[in-house]
């Protein structure tokens, strides 16, 4: 069965600024809160691995972006880095930065790799944090500020923007769940960062319209799908209510412009509600995206309640249902995800059929292994599994194409091997192995195959489960 993809697909991956550029403290950039949280509490960093210690990309982009090329990349996603362009988070500009990004992509061009470049990928600056984050529209203004100041900079030659990286994430880990600063749990104080963060993106949207420079604007979202345990009724009411506060929180606002009517019911029956002010509304129907980028890693299975909720504890999500662990899924050992390959194709479908088929690509989507070293054979990774991942997928992607979809692309989270957060490097998902000792980078066996992939714009698979190109 041939697999071939559209011409001018997007064949690629993603990294984040923070996540890889390193000289965390140097070039004038500023703090960001994963700085200032490392110096608080080194002990929630896996191995006390702190964000000083990434990548290198910041010295070694000209080189990296080599590597891409070496492996066919005709896109690449990365961030710019807030607190390095502009150090307090509003007002001066840092020009080191500006020259730095600058160099980042004209060399990402000159190679023939299309930059997509993001805004935010979970890293606020610390000026900004101090006085409030997200929970302050303040903040809000200071982010449509570096947005312009960004796209007036770039926007010549960058003609794929993106608001922010799964903004839900932000608000679970830092207003929820307590595995991203401020560490706070409290949900209406999370619904407030949540709502400010979609106008801070609208705002961003107009702005860039406004500027008129000829290219397109989206947001990346991690649409999880929730998958019911049963077709019962209570199991059904149970994923939509997932759905409604982890996906369609944002994907609605994004791509329809306006808030979904039970979600808003929702949060008022909880007495969860932001504050609105007048003009809100005419924002958010400003900011609907030209194109969305999806992140996709595993499914959501959820259940209806099996106990009765103590309503004298602070309000969650979980009040609306339980997880549901699905005996004899797919599993990834390495990292305790399921693997459902199918998933993607559910997201794709659902964009076409629901959201009026926007044109989008997959952002994000990768296998983490930690202990990866234990499958390093005659200096090289045999990551036999992620090839077997990202070919499964991509059949999927490809069948969800055939059906209409108008998916223009895939991205691997990511490139090279790079810190994450608190898990450090303890995953590792990259095409290209980082020794952290050398920061030496060699290609794993997946990064072959994708290369090939790319190449041909697709592959073969053959009836004895043999594959090639085509
Ligand atoms: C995604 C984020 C990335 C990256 C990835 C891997 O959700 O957008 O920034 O960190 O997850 O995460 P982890 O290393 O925790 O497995």
């Amino acid at each position: 069965m041939l697999y071939q993809f559209p011409p001018h697909f997007y064949w690629g991956s993603a990294a984040s600024a923070t996540q890889t550029e390193g000289a965390a403290a140097q070039f004038g950039k500023g703090d960001n809160i994963w700085d200032h949280w490392y110096q608080q509490e080194p002990n929630r960093f896996y191995q006390g691995v702190s964000p000083q210690q990434t990548s290198t990309f910041y010295q070694h982009f000209r080189d990296d972006i080599g590597l891409m090329k070496a492996i066919n990349h005709n896109s690449f996603r990365t961030s710019i880095s807030w607190s390095r362009l502009i150090p307090d988070g509003t007002g001066e500009v840092n020009q080191q930065a500006v020259a730095f990004y600058n160099q980042m992509i004209d060399e990402l061009i000159a190679q023939g790799i299309e930059p997509f470049l993001c805004l935010f990928h979970f890293d606020m600056p610390l000026a900004m944090q101090n006085i409030g984050g997200f929970e302050n529209r303040k903040v809000v203004a200071a982010y449509a500020y570096y947005a312009q100041t960004c796209f007036t900079l770039f926007g010549d030659r960058v003609k794929h923007w993106f608001t922010f990286n799964e903004p839900v994430v932000t608000v679970e880990g830092g207003y929820l769940y307590n595995f991203h600063y401020p560490n706070v749990v409290d949900f209406r104080r999370a619904a407030t960062v949540a709502y400010h963060t979609i106008l801070a993106h609208a705002e961003a949207v107009k702005r860039y319209r406004k500027l008129a420079l000829g290219g397109k604007i989206g947001i990346i979202l991690n649409l999880t799908p929730s998958y019911p345990r049963s077709d019962n009724e209570a199991d059904r009411l149970a994923s939509f209510h997932c759905d409604l506060l982890f996906n369609r929180s944002f994907l609605d606002p994004a791509v329809k412009g306006a808030y979904p009517r039970e979600l808003i019911e929702l949060l008022d029956h909880y007495h969860q509600l932001p504050e609105i002010e007048l003009g809100d509304c005419r924002l958010i129907e400003q900011g609907k995206v030209d194109m969305l980028g999806i992140n996709y890693y595993q499914p959501r299975r959820v259940q209806a309640k099996l106990h009765a909720v103590n309503h004298t504890n602070p309000f969650m999500p979980e009040w609306l249902f339980d997880e549901y662990r699905m005996p004899g899924c797919k599993m990834n050992p390495h990292r305790g995800w399921e693997i459902y390959e199918k998933g993607v194709y559910d997201i794709l479908i659902n964009l076409r059929d629901n959201y009026d088929n926007l044109p989008c690509y997959i952002s994000e989507n990768g296998m983490g292994v930690e202990g990866e070293e234990k499958f390093l054979h005659n200096g090289q990774i045999q990551d036999d599994y992620r090839i077997d991942f990202i070919r499964e997928h991509l059949k999927w992607v490809h069948r969800a194409i055939e059906e209409g979809s108008t998916c223009f692309g895939y991205h691997m989270w990511t490139f090279i091997d790079n810190w994450s957060w608190c898990n450090a490097y303890k995953n590792r998902y990259g095409f290209y192995r980082l020794d952290l000792a050398t920061q030496q980078r060699s290609l794993k066996k997946s990064g072959e195959w994708f290369a090939q992939t790319a190449k041909h714009n697709g592959f073969a698979d053959l009836a004895t489960g043999e594959q090639s190109w085509i």
